[in-house]
């Protein structure tokens, strides 16, 4: 691939920050507060937007409902829209409320299933306005103790509810499906796995595919061999990047294991020049799911675009003949080293060279601290002290 075309690729790559990374968030034993984090949508947008402005990338934002909810959708979209952005994946939430104890649509009760069932839908009406793509659904059912509930009919109390909700998704939408392999229930989770996501996407049809957050798999899972079979079968629909050291940490992505990160680009590139896959792979929806709860959100929101743009170019400076020949000639040391040759190249000249030509600051990081954005905001928005109660990691 020629200079020329790998910043034009550069240029091209979105990513989508969540709407829940620039509030407060913590971990279920405190909830750390900051002058500057943002309370409200239109606050977290307007971070959002400072995002966009500096990097160029980011034009859209994930919503998580009813953390971000508002009686008037229009006017949120039309808010965003004049910051420059776009409301991006609906996230419903099937984990917070006193129903759900048993779970959401795999519960016992037919009455709870239904009312999660019936917040899908809400989120899809939301999605109708704000013009919202991808429908995101994390499903946290699941069970603490064995004999609890039968798992093949919580398997079915879930594919039934969620086939009501695929069926009402509009033409041009999609309905992603995340696994995450424990927490907050520890025997059994319901769609805990890729196989379980790919089982249900493969049952509904073309408008589900399954959603990899890189912090929903056991230590040690070669996560970028499940996102080369994923876009195998054409059903890798999206990710949420972030990482971990130990569980679902939610660490800046590219933080405890950028090569990591470079792996999995590297399949998504092999992936974009294969006829075979490129649809799929064109298809990806790239979104961070983090929580930033030490360092600010702004600043944590701008490193990790950087770390993926990093990543994503080492990936695009593969040198893909020299490797294939490798593969197949089994020179596994040479192989190894092609790969390593791309990761161990130092890409922030070349993005400083995009960026200059998106007619942006060459270093965001520095444009952001200089422009005092979030000590501005931090007077404006004038913050409670956080109470020591227990609460959840989760803040909308
Ligand atoms: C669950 O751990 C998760 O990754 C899901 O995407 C949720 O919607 C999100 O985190 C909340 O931060
Ligand atoms: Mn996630």
């Amino acid at each position: 691939m020629d200079k020329k075309e790998v910043k034009n690729l550069l240029k091209n790559q979105r990513l989508e920050t969540p709407s829940w990374g620039y509030a407060d968030s913590g971990t279920r034993f405190y909830v750390f507060t900051q002058s500057s984090a943002a309370r409200t949508l239109e606050e977290k947008l307007e971070d959002a937007a400072q995002v966009q402005k500096l990097t160029g990338v980011c034009p859209s934002v994930a919503i998580h409902i009813p953390w971000d909810k508002t009686d008037d959708w229009g006017r949120i979209t039309r808010f965003a829209k004049d910051l420059g952005l776009s409301i991006g994946a609906a996230n419903p939430n099937l984990f917070q409320e006193q129903e759900y104890m048993l779970g959401s649509v795999c519960n016992p009760d037919e009455t709870i299933r239904k009312k999660a069932v019936d917040h899908m839908l809400e989120c899809v009406e939301i999605m109708k306005i704000t013009g919202s793509k991808d429908l995101s659904i994390w499903l946290a059912d699941g069970t603490n103790y064995p004999g609890q509930d039968s798992f093949r009919a919580r398997k079915r109390r879930m594919e039934d509810s969620f086939r009501e909700v695929y069926e009402k998704l509009d033409q041009r939408m999609r309905m992603l499906f995340e696994y995450k392999f424990f927490e907050p229930y520890f025997y059994n989770t319901d769609l805990p796995d890729w196989g379980t996501a790919y089982l249900l996407s493969v049952a509904f049809g073309e408008k589900a595919a399954v959603l990899v957050d890189l912090g929903h798999h056991p230590l040690g899972t070669n996560i970028e061999q499940i996102v080369a079979y994923l876009l195998d079968e054409g059903k890798l629909g999206g990710f949420h990047f972030n990482n971990k050291k130990y569980a679902d940490d939610d660490l800046v992505v590219g933080s405890v294991n950028p090569y990591e990160l470079f792996l999995i680009y590297n399949e998504l590139v092999s992936a974009s020049l294969d006829a075979d896959t490129r649809a799929c792979a064109d298809g990806v929806a790239y979104m961070i799911d983090q929580s930033h709860n030490i360092k600010n959100k702004i600043e944590a929101t701008i490193q990790s675009v950087i770390n993926i743009q990093e990543a994503y170019a080492k990936a695009l400076l593969v040198d893909r003949n020299a490797l294939a020949s490798a593969q197949k000639e089994g020179r596994v040391l040479d192989a190894e080293e092609c790969v390593k040759d791309a990761y161990n190249t130092d890409v922030r000249p070349l993005l400083r060279e995009v960026r200059e030509e998106m007619g942006l600051d060459p270093d965001p990081m520095s444009a952001f601290r200089r422009s005092a954005y979030s000590k501005k905001k931090a007077k404006e928005r004038e913050k409670k002290k956080g109470t020591a109660k227990m609460s959840s990691g989760f803040q909308g």
